[in-house]
């Protein structure tokens, strides 16, 4: 019999450098939202990816960032807790952006300890070569990184021998999760997200940060075969308010008809979908909001 190998990957890096486009293109499926706005993912999420003998478990992880409320506490608490024994750490780097200090920080950080520390430096589909090149040989002065990977994970580049390399890091011989899993999330967790990328998606720059979605009835109606759904979409401002909404309401209607249709393909059913948005001042330092949305503190 041959032997199983399975383990975690935690997948790491600055903000908008493209770690949620690639965990979904390591894993062919779209788990993790991703946005051209910093600080998308909030928290980690697991992508797995199974085959006969192998489980990869890839853990996507919010933006490295400096906490200015208790939400973004909570987010460099799940980075923190992402590379705890790991079989691997792989830091993804911008390589349209280049590589900057803040990148070379976080390798310095990740050299630290003795998990095998790999780079994927990601959007080469937008990258000019001649610059790449002179871009990578910054990460020569660094000799606890085990490979570079230069990839597309929006076009599927680079991304399978990435995943083959990966496979050869890990140490567990047994399967943590059913070969059907797919992510540790639930399907209220992913609904909620799909409605905040659709809102950042189409929202303009400021508002995004102070956004968060809240549940409030998730019901399957079996003779029907449709869902009905009803969330509110928080923020922080007043004057936000009337944003969101748009004229007439047509921008929470976008949002709205864009998050009804990614529900209705992940859910598989008709989906009816009702948004409202509601104002809930400093709620990203309330710990009762932020329990109530599912952004809990875990040590
Ligand atoms: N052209 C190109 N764009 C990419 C690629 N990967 C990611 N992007 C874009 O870069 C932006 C950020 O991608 P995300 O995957 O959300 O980045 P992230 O690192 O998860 O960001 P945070 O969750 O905010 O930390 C999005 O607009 C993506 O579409 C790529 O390979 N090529
Ligand atoms: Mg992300």
């Amino acid at each position: 019999m041959t032997q199983i190998k399975s383990g975690y990957i935690a997948i790491v890096g600055r903000a908008n450098a493209g770690k949620s486009t690639l965990l979904n293109s390591l894993i062919q499926q779209k788990i993790s939202i991703v946005s051209p706005k910093p600080q998308t993912t909030r928290e980690n999420i697991l992508g797995i990816w199974t085959e006969d003998n192998y489980q990869m478990i890839f853990v996507d992880t919010p933006g490295a960032l400096v906490p200015k409320n208790q939400l973004g506490s909570i987010m460099a608490k799940n980075i923190e807790n992402a590379v705890v024994d790991v079989d691997c750490i792989l830091l993804v780097i911008d390589g349209h952006e280049g590589i900057k200090n803040a990148d070379l920080d976080l390798v310095e950080k990740y050299s630290k300890n003795d998990i095998p520390l790999v780079i994927a430096v990601t959007k080469t589909d937008i990258s000019q070569p001649e610059k790449l090149m002179e871009q990578l040989s910054k990460l020569n002065a660094y000799p606890k990184i085990k490979e570079v990977y230069a990839v597309s994970a929006r076009k599927n580049r680079g991304v399978e021998e990435l995943k083959q390399h990966l496979k050869t890091y890990l140490t567990d011989e047994k399967m943590y999760f059913e070969a059907d899993e797919i992510t540790d999330k639930s399907e209220r967790f992913l609904v909620c997200e799909i409605i905040r990328e659709k809102a950042l998606l189409l929202l303009n720059q400021e508002i995004p940060h102070g956004i968060g979605i809240e549940l409030n009835k998730m019901t399957y109606n079996e003779i029907k075969n449709n869902w009905l759904i009803d969330a509110n979409i928080i923020t922080e401002k007043a004057s936000h308010k009337g944003i969101i909404l748009g004229k007439q309401g047509k921008m929470i209607k976008s949002i709205g008809t864009s998050a009804r249709k990614a529900i209705e393909k992940l859910l598989g059913a008709h989906v009816n979908l009702q948004l409202w948005v509601k104002i809930k001042e400093d709620w990203r330092n309330s710990n009762f909001i932020l329990n109530e949305i599912g952004y809990s503190q875990r040590d």
